[in-house]
């Protein structure tokens, strides 16, 4: 297991890298260069001194996040060939600094969603949450103006030039099946994949967060025959996941160490972003501290099954409470990450050695 910290660059995330450095057992970065408009190539000299700035901290950088897909390969659109000749060169850029996993989604139009960024919890920690009775009084453009303005922050997946054209974007889905998502994915990964193998990228698809459809339009890639049905568009290990405990784990029906033993016994699973997640009724939930009684996910099963069945994956803490007077990017902040990490480090630690007696 590589344990790693998702990062923003120095122009756009409070934290500098050294502090992420200081954090016991840390030794890389999920790195994120979402200034980079979707669909272009990703230029060189952006990747060298992203890369060059991450290394000169002492640090690796073998995973990115955040390479999205166009929305005209998710539609199925004629220009669909022109960007997914950009995501290859991409991809051909990324892999010449030393990039060996991308983790990306094809979730339409909303990337992740909460109805709250800054929810108020009695110990006056804040953390990100979730009532999809409270979205269903809502717009798709309330819910952009909400979280919008809940954060200082840009967030990757709400670019404000592509919300701006939410409501084209959204009626272009009206017609659109699940199948016909997924006949697009497996156009976009036949397209993607033979670049993949020769330059030595795996691709590891996030799921869908939350773990349901909204506003109507399809989702695939939030239960496990989701993610069965993903691993055969293309047979292939580059074809892969990013198991997120916290985004499946929104579902209480998905079992979520299961997935994580399952695909990562077939060599599916890449990348894994760890969490925990509190249920508070259907469809609504919080996040939670990454502690396994803090919330409703066995974290050790969950850490147990990496350590069993997908130990070279590349994994980090994902959302953290805002807490001891911390502001910064909702669901990234350093104090509470940094606790999940070491965590999630005692726990594989302990497993490890359980084993070797
Ligand atoms: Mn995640």
């Amino acid at each position: 297991m590589k344990m790693t910290f998702r990062w923003y660059g120095s122009q756009y995330d409070p934290i500098p890298l050294q502090y992420i450095k200081q954090i016991p057992g840390a030794t890389g970065l999920m790195g994120a260069m979402d200034w980079i408009p979707v669909g272009q190539v990703w230029p060189q000299e952006e990747i060298r001194s992203y890369v060059d700035e991450v290394h000169a901290a002492g640090l690796e950088v073998e995973v990115i996040e955040s390479v999205n897909v166009h929305e005209d390969i998710k539609l199925g659109k004629p220009s669909r060939d022109e960007y997914i000749k950009n995501y290859c060169a991409t991809l051909e850029n990324l892999a010449q600094f030393g990039i060996k996993v991308v983790v990306y989604n094809f979730m339409p139009v909303f990337d992740w969603l909460r109805t709250e960024l800054n929810h108020v919890n009695p110990d006056g920690s804040t953390c990100l949450y979730y009532d999809h009775e409270k979205l269903a009084g809502m717009t798709p453009q309330d819910i952009v103006k909400a979280t919008l303005d809940g954060s200082s922050f840009p967030l990757p997946g709400w670019e404000p030039d592509r919300m701006a054209h939410l409501d084209e974007v959204m009626a272009e889905y009206t017609a659109m099946t699940e199948d016909g998502l997924r006949e697009n994915y497996r156009y976009f990964l036949e397209g993607i994949i033979p670049t993949c193998e020769r330059v030595g990228i795996r691709m590891a698809v996030h799921p869908d967060d939350p773990a349901w459809p909204l506003f109507g339009i399809p989702r695939i890639c939030n239960k496990e025959s989701d993610l069965e049905k993903i691993v055969g568009l293309v047979d292939s290990a580059a074809n892969s996941l990013c198991v997120c405990s916290g985004s499946l784990g929104s579902n209480p029906e998905n079992d979520v160490p299961g997935i994580f033993r399952r695909f990562g016994e077939r060599g599916r699973i890449a990348a894994a972003h760890v969490r925990n997640v509190r249920y508070l009724g259907d469809k609504h939930f919080q996040e939670a501290a990454h502690l396994s009684s803090d919330g409703n996910l066995d974290m050790h099963a969950i850490m147990r099954a990496i350590h069993d069945a997908c130990p070279n994956a590349y994994v980090r803490p994902d959302h953290g409470r805002m807490i001891w007077g911390e502001s910064g990017r909702a669901g990234y902040p350093l104090y509470d990450r940094a606790l999940g990490l070491v965590y999630l480090n005692g726990l594989y630690e302990a497993i490890s050695k359980e084993d070797s007696r």
